[in-house]
């Protein structure tokens, strides 16, 4: 399984979500949370061994930023290892999961079939000025919404849009989580390139109370990644990582919405080509494999503790 790793196509990844909730009827349901600014549905599966039963759950999505290609790899790799490989049975007793591998469609499409565009990075949203189109999906959450890191010029690639959740794609997502928020207890969304993994804030350099929770579990989770192939991410808040950025999604899951662990686990990439959005597909196994290990850390945290 894993040596066909790839990265497929808006029309694969919604193939392979239909095509697990046939292959593992009962366990799987495919769900639409709507529609992007083109009418692409946004979907996503919820993996539950025992439906009827009330458990904690864990929300994984990919795809906000449209170049970003190795994270619905990941995704899709994290649905097949959940459900495929027996040894990962565990991870599924006692938790819900939600993944929503593709949360920008139309950016996707637009990065993979106009070469010229295979950095595009926004949502296709029309803005005021006729010749710069996008929203900056990850500034448009409603949560410190125009802070700094995000700006007001639609040229931009981080235009944050016209106001807060102003973009149906965030709209839906939002409107979502809040519909699972009782039971959500982490929330993990997949970037790409810094090779890191960061906790919140994005919007400012002050940390929340509780970041040493998040710290702490960050740093278990990078140790189990380095054993996989000796790849070290960094680990630290977002601010200190990357930089200042408001309006995204990872803010919003834990500021407005009050979900404890928030994390945007940023995939490697920065050595490959297209400034490090296309990372050679023989490296997607060791990727993919290496984020799956953390992954399966914060799970099973989300699973034993609030
Ligand atoms: O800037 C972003 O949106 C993310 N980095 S990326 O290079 N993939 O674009 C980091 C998101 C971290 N969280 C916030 N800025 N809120
Ligand atoms: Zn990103």
């Amino acid at each position: 399984e894993e040596e066909k790793l790839q990265y497929s196509s808006f029309e694969q990844i919604n193939h392979y979500l239909l095509d697990v909730e046939r292959l593992y009827n009962g366990t799987v349901k495919s769900f639409e949370i709507g529609h992007s600014v083109e009418g692409r549905p946004i979907r996503g599966i919820r993996i539950s061994k025992n439906p009827g039963v009330r458990k904690p759950a864990l929300l994984l999505d990919a795809g906000i930023h449209a170049r970003e290609w190795v994270g619905p790899v990941v995704a899709q790799y994290a649905i097949q290892q959940l459900l495929a490989n027996a040894s990962n049975a565990n991870l599924t007793d006692g938790l819900d999961w939600y993944i929503l591998p593709m949360l920008n469609p139309d950016g996707y499409v637009f990065s993979m079939e106009h070469p010229p565009a295979r950095l595009w990075r926004k949502n296709k949203a029309q803005t005021f000025v006729n010749y710069c189109s996008g929203v900056d999906l990850n500034r448009n959450f409603d949560y410190v919404w125009g802070g700094p890191g995000s700006s007001d010029d639609p040229c931009s690639t981080n235009y944050r849009g016209p106001y807060p959740f102003s973009e149906p794609e965030a709209v839906a997502f939002g409107r979502f989580v809040l519909s699972i928020a009782q039971d959500l207890r982490m929330y993990l969304t997949l970037h790409s390139a810094a090779q890191a993994i960061l906790y919140p804030w994005g919007y400012t350099n002050l940390v929340p109370p509780d970041w040493q929770d998040l710290d702490a579990l960050a740093k278990k989770a990078e140790a189990a990644m380095s054993l996989v192939n000796g790849t070290r991410y960094h680990v630290g808040p977002t601010t200190k990582v990357v930089g200042l950025g408001a309006g995204g999604s990872d803010d919003w899951a834990k500021g407005a919405v009050g979900i404890k662990y928030v994390y945007t686990l940023e995939l490697p990439g920065l050595f490959y080509p297209e400034k490090g959005f296309h990372p050679p597909t023989e490296t997607l196994p060791i990727i993919a494999r290496e984020a799956f290990e953390g992954i399966k850390v914060f799970a099973e945290h989300a699973r034993n503790r609030r």
